[in-house]
């Protein structure tokens, strides 16, 4: 049988001559080691019973992603085996700014066949990720794992990576454009010719731009708008309806079983990879510490259930019980019943089907883990040299989504850095929905949450939930033109993004 993968692997092989983009700098070790080859690839994957075809990032022996070594250079070869454009951004990394993979502003896009080269120094060990930051391609799981180990990895421990992504069979420039004419829907004044766009509506959940209101009659245009699961003065929730939520590219019809010693240990490494949706990760009856968050080590902090917004990490260490059981590590979308996960099984015990709804839905996310997350390594104590405030603001009509009321384009201004100085990001949310933030080339560290200071975790996302007032301190230790933006995918790419640059 010629598989799909082999007309793939066969097209990517026959890439003889590929556009090298000499992008790598000097990286500090052995120049002539083989980079890692990553290859940007068209799969099909099983969702629901049906077949679809999506992304992937991987090695030629079929591994997803990276794992390596701190001390190690980040040396890998991006190969784009796909029929457009692309870049892969190395979330969490601090690499030099031309290899920070993103189109337009770090360098340009690899071309279809063509491929790019890069090279540096990893400064620090972790749980991080790999995303294209080309278009909407991450909502087709143009995503992987990005693994660093280092001193503290213990040898008596299994890794268990976890990734977790929502899927749409609706293709994602579909799902933006439904989610940009939902204010003349919740207006009401059916838009002619409206009628093949009315049932793809069913694709996306209106939020508070798409309220019911008065005007609104007809009762099937009612039917179009998803219950608030958070109620009228909760938060908006969830943009868009996906058909599936994946851990390891699976649903829970058929989850990835991850067989583990009885009485062992385990470290999870959680990675929320979804373009829009954030998760409570939960342990069941294991009791869980959680150890580091985007990679970066906090003080240890026991629990059964975890925030992760979007492109957030979690590193939760487990000890499991002597003896046979089955222990289901299960994400559940917020606000919503919705879930998905693994289950880890020791001893050869039964699994059963777990249920892909929660019975109950969960509350949104919330702030109260960030507060009492406090970074094992702070920065070190000092007074900012210079203070921004972004104001992360919307237009609910039309899907606009801005900081400072600026839709990001090119000719935005960055905002000024110095290099050397400590700066100080103060998120304000004026909107009814939550931002998961994310600076480019950086670790920050999270100050202050509505006034009240404290040493924080340091990481790379963090969450800024409606109404609520966050400050992040980073120093300005890493020369370059760097993306700071929402992560929710179709929020990034309405213009909820900015830049800073100190070059
Ligand atoms: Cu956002």
């Amino acid at each position: 049988m010629l598989s799909r993968r082999a007309l793939l692997a066969g097209g990517v092989s026959s890439l003889a001559t590929p556009a090298i983009l000499a992008r790598a700098e000097n990286s500090t070790d052995s120049a002539g080691a083989a980079p890692t080859i990553l290859r940007l690839e068209r799969r099909n994957i099983e969702v629901n019973g049906k077949t679809a075809s999506v992304y992937a990032i991987r090695q030629p022996n079929g591994t997803f992603g990276l794992t390596t070594e701190v001390g190690k250079s980040f040396r890998v070869r991006v190969e784009n085996g796909i029929d457009e454009p692309s870049l892969i951004h190395w979330h969490g990394l601090t690499p030099p700014w031309r290899q920070d993979g993103v189109p337009g502003i770090s360098g340009p896009p690899i071309p279809a066949g063509g491929s790019a080269d890069y090279g540096f120094p990893l400064r620090f060990g972790g749980t991080f990720w790999m995303h294209s930051h080309q278009g909407l391609q991450e909502q087709r799981l143009m995503t992987a794992p990005l693994i660093i180990h280092d001193q503290r990895d213990r040898p008596d421990e299994r890794e268990v990576v976890v990734m977790l992504a929502d899927f749409s069979f609706t293709p994602a420039e579909q799902i933006f454009e439904n989610l940009r004419k939902s204010d003349s829907m919740a207006g009401m004044a059916k838009p002619a010719g409206a009628t093949a766009s009315m049932s793809k509506m069913s694709d996306t959940k209106m939020g508070s731009m798409a309220k019911p209101t008065g005007s609104m009659t007809s009762t099937s245009s009612m039917k179009m708008m998803a219950p608030m699961s958070a109620g009228e003065s909760g938060p908006d929730l969830n943009d868009v309806k996906y058909d599936a939520f994946l851990a390891n590219f699976r649903t829970l019809a058929d989850p990835e079983i991850v067989k583990v010693e009885p009485g062992g240990r385990v470290v999870l490494r959680i990675i929320n990879s979804s373009s829009m949706s954030a998760f409570h990760v939960g342990l069941g009856e294991l009791d869980g510490v959680l150890i580091a968050v985007d990679g970066f080590e906090v003080e240890p902090i026991r629990g059964r259930s975890f925030p992760a917004a979007v492109a957030q990490r979690l590193d939760i260490r487990v000890s499991l019980p002597p003896g046979a059981g089955a222990y289901p590590v299960l994400a559940q979308l917020e606000g919503e019943r919705e879930r998905t996960g693994i289950i880890l099984v020791a001893g050869g015990a039964p699994v059963t089907q777990i249920p892909d709804a929660a019975e109950t839905p969960s509350p949104p996310l919330n702030l109260d883990l960030e507060r009492s997350l406090r970074a094992k390594k702070p920065l070190a104590p000092r007074k900012a040299d210079r203070v921004h405030t972004l104001n992360l603001t919307g237009e609910m009509a039309g899907y606009v989504w801005s900081i400072n009321n600026v839709v990001w384009n090119k000719d935005t201004p960055p905002l000024a850095v110095a290099e050397g100085e400590r700066v100080e990001l103060v998120f304000v949310n004026q909107t009814p929905m939550p931002h998961p933030m994310h600076l480019h080339g950086h670790e920050f560290q999270v100050v202050e949450i509505d006034s009240e200071r404290f040493s924080g975790a340091v990481r790379d996302t963090v969450l800024v939930t409606p109404g609520r007032r966050v400050v992040v301190a980073f120093d300005a230790n890493n020369p370059g033109w760097w993306a700071l933006h929402c992560h929710l995918l179709y929020h990034l790419d309405a213009g909820m993004f900015t830049t800073i640059k100190y070059v």
